[in-house]
Order: structure tokens, then sequence, then C-alpha cells
């Protein structure tokens, strides 16, 4: 599936010769020069995105499964024997929604080699925001669940978050300590805003000590202080074992969502801290 803005074989061509620039560019800058030597495997990458969105505004993507077979387990390798590249690409576009807060709305995106979601922004004063990301299932990804890139990798969280960038560089949630029952955390982003804080559980972490998000297993809604900060105490909506590792997202009022959180790791409940 590939959307593009623009009805013309011409428009069509253009964008897609700069979705390679960009693409090209984002490989470059996680595997670094020996990209430009290896013009086959350019060219593979070009087209190994499940969902490329490039300068497409507006577009919902829900329902998906998107790099497994389709009971959304089994991961699908192309004709090549390679697993495609990253699951979503959305690039220099905005106001788009990959999952909802509805049921049924999220998407598997499992089994890519790189990244799961990426949100990326290469072209000056074409923005990149608003890309909302909820209520999916992103697990078993080669690298981040979700990427807001240039700046590939983790983005650590700015003080008051006045970054910008794709998605405004939203801050990720800062998970203190989980139970079976709950995870107690804090958000630091932009004074007096509304956040809707996801989480998740996964059977593994990351090697970066950062999450994906395997199962969705609640929701809330923070507001943040003049300072910029909330605490908040989500109490699960799901089963979850101890053991497992919790991450969790955030998304603003405007649906800009954040880097998956570090993981946490859910602790046998404590009976006497039952109400926490
Ligand atoms: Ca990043
Ligand atoms: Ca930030």
């Amino acid at each position: 599936m590939r959307l593009h803005e623009g009805s013309g074989e011409d428009s069509r061509v253009t964008d897609r010769k700069r979705w390679g620039e960009h693409q090209r560019d984002w490989e470059k800058e996680r595997l670094g020069p020996a990209l430009e030597k290896s013009p086959e495997r350019h060219d593979r990458f070009i087209t190994q995105s499940g969902v490329e969105i490039n300068r497409g505004n507006a577009n919902t993507v829900r329902g998906n499964v998107i790099g497994t077979d389709v009971t959304g387990t089994v991961g699908v390798a192309r004709p090549d024997g390679q697993p495609q590249f990253n699951g979503v690409a959305i690039a220099d576009s905005s106001d788009n929604q990959i999952g909802g807060v509805t049921a049924g709305a999220g998407n598997v995106i499992a089994y890519n080699r790189n990244i799961g979601v990426g949100v990326g922004n290469f072209i000056t004063g074409v923005p990149a925001i608003e890309d909302s990301i909820l209520g999916n299932s992103i697990f078993a990804n080669g690298q981040l669940g979700i990427d807001l890139a240039p700046g590939s990798g983790v983005t650590p969280n700015d003080p008051g978050d006045a970054d910008t960038g794709p998605n405004n560089l939203q801050n990720f949630p800062v998970l203190e300590k989980a139970s079976t029952k709950q995870v107690h955390g804090r958000l630091n982003s932009q004074p007096g805003g509304t956040y809707r804080i996801e989480a998740f559980a996964n059977t593994t972490c990351d090697q970066s000590g950062y999450g994906e998000g395997a199962r969705f297993i609640g929701a809330l809604t923070v507001t943040t202080n003049p300072q910029g900060d909330a605490q908040f105490k989500l109490k699960f909506s799901a089963a979850v074992s101890a053991g497992q590792f919790i991450t969790a997202t955030a998304t603003d009022a405007a649906g800009n969502t954040s880097e998956f959180s570090a993981c946490t790791v859910a602790g046998k409940d404590d009976p006497a801290a039952a109400g926490d």
C-alpha cells in the first residue's frame, strides 16, 4: 500500500524520486556510506516499507497487518527472502492516523527489518507533525518501534519539550515502577497541555532499553502543570504477568505521538501497596 499526493504520472514519478532520496538519507544515517556503494541495496530499499506516506496528509491506516501474515503473528518475507524495511514510513506528511483509540483501529506492525513506524522530516518548510500512532501492536522490529527522524535511534527528551521536528519531537513518558496491575510514571512536556498516555506490555525489550509496544494494556489522559510536569498512575485494562516489560507513549491533543519510553519490568504485586 502506497499513498502519494498528486494525481498525474509526473507527480508520482517526482514524488517517488524524492521519496527515494529521503529514504536514502534516512538509511545513510543508520548504515553509513556503504549504502552509496550498493545501488542494488538502495533499489530494494525504496520499495521496502509496508506503508509509505510521502507528503500525503490526513490519511488513516487502521486495522492492517504490516510485516506479518494475516494472523499477525508470523513475519512475512519479501520474494527475495528479506523482511521489508520499515513497517510504516511517513515522510514530510502531517495529520495522518496510524491506528486509533476505538476497538479494532490498531494495526499489527511487526517483523520489519528496521523501524516499526517512522516519522521523518526532510524538507524544510514541509512539516511532519500531528501524525498520531495509537492503539497499535508494534513488536519484533529490528530497530525502534517508533522513530522520529532525523535523529535516528532514541531521541532524548528535552526539558519543557520546546524542540521541533517530526511530531514536534514529543517527549515520551518516564516510567518509574510497575506491577501487574498498574504503572507509575511521569511526563514532562509543554505546560498546561493534555496528553494521552498509552501503556503496552512486551515479552522482550529492545537492546536500547527502549521498547516497542506489543500489546495495548490501557490509557489515560494527563494535564501538565505550569512546569510542564504530570505524574500518573495508569491502571491496566488487560492482564499483565510479572516480568513483562511495560512501555508507554505520549500523544498531545493535536496528535503528535512520541517514541516509546524506556522499558520497566512489571514486578510482583505487593498486597500492602494494592491501593497505590
Ligand atoms: Ca529518533
Ligand atoms: Ca522533545
